[in-house]
């Protein structure tokens, strides 16, 4: 589908390949054009197609920043199939008045059972050990083959407490009888932290304390490398750590080489910097987990995802039940996030 010049029906870009049906909804309000390759824009040919469109439908591949968004005018609303939004200039959305959206809440739970198994996976060396099975090396049981260290009693920390890290720190808590630390830059409301035993301590104490250290702090300029060579300095040579934020808030090289030091003992990693490009030193280091950014990706979440993102759109642009109110708009500044 592409855009019909003259037409009075808005044109949306639909800029990645997404569920055919979720295409279809906005078709029945708009001119969409689609990317049925689902090649990864540059900025340049981003810029391109949204030539002429009032809104875009977009993930975290696209950057949408001040300059893009002079250069089209005419484009009313960005709506993100994803919970982040480190990949849209909010403040430079709102200043041009171009409504900018995400979807959170609909893949908290998904996310955080994600964010728990490669936890587990890394404490319990799951990973490493098939890879050790796959190698054919099995060939007897030892009394310490891939021994590794407790999940359920052991102090989980969560540096993030948004809606993900209280969904994590919740399945450590009252599944598995963690102790759980966090850090974030404020504290919950005790009402929040009641039910989850949880405490609230500054950074250096998190990472002191945690056997499992578990990363959901939204990416920004000021959580660049907030896990990096000292942080990880810190932490118990025991210890595992699971990012499953943003690339960029681990420093991926300081983390490799702790790892091969053994000054920490695993890592579990769905995010990266520079993803999809991985550091080629975590490649060949065996005590780490990596999965390709899929802490959200079961069908039912991917597609409870891909219609929010639409339903903000519809909405964003004037249309549906909900006109001019989309669900799920990116929240001002100071407001919590994830
Ligand atoms: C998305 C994510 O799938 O929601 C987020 O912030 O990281 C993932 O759930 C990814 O960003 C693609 O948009």
């Amino acid at each position: 589908m592409s855009s019909t010049s003259g037409s009075l029906r808005p044109s949306v870009l639909v800029a990645r390949a997404v569920f055919d049906d979720v295409v279809a909804r906005l078709a029945a309000h708009f001119e969409v054009e689609t990317n049925p390759d689902d090649r990864i824009f540059s900025p340049a040919e981003l810029s391109e197609r949204l030539r002429g469109k009032a809104g875009a439908f977009i993930t975290g591949s696209e950057r949408i920043d001040a300059p893009l968004l002079d250069a089209h005018p005419q484009l009313r609303a960005v709506c993100n199939m994803a919970v982040g939004y480190n990949n849209i200039d909010v403040e430079a959305c709102r200043q041009r008045g171009v409504i900018a959206t995400n979807t959170p809440d609909v893949l908290t739970e998904t996310t955080a059972d994600f964010g728990f198994a490669l936890m587990m996976a890394a404490a319990r060396r799951i990973a490493e050990s098939e890879h050790f099975l796959r190698r054919g090396e099995w060939t007897k049981w030892r009394y310490d083959l891939f021994a590794g260290s407790d999940v359920h009693g052991a102090t989980l920390g969560i540096l993030g407490m948004g809606r993900i890290g209280r969904g994590v720190a919740q399945r450590g808590a009252l599944g598995f009888g963690m102790k759980v630390l966090y850090h974030n830059r404020s504290r919950l409301d005790p009402a929040l932290e009641a039910p989850l035993g949880a405490r609230w301590v500054d950074k250096d104490t998190l990472l002191r304390e945690a056997d499992h250290l578990v990363i959901v702090v939204p990416y920004s300029p000021s959580s660049h490398h907030a896990v990096g060579e000292r942080e990880l300095s810190l932490m118990k040579p025991t210890a595992t750590l699971t990012n499953i934020a943003r690339g960029g808030v681990v420093d991926d090289a300081a983390l490799a080489r702790a790892l091969r030091a053994g000054r920490i003992a695993a890592a579990g990693l769905d995010v990266f910097e520079g993803e999809p490009a991985v550091h080629r030193d975590l490649l060949t280091v065996p005590n780490v987990v990596l999965t390709p950014h899929i802490a959200s990706a079961t069908v039912a979440t991917r597609r409870a995802m891909a219609n929010l993102a639409a339903d903000n759109l519809i909405a964003a642009l004037g249309f549906g039940p909900q006109a001019g109110r989309p669900p799920t708009p990116i929240p001002a500044p100071s407001a919590p996030s994830r």
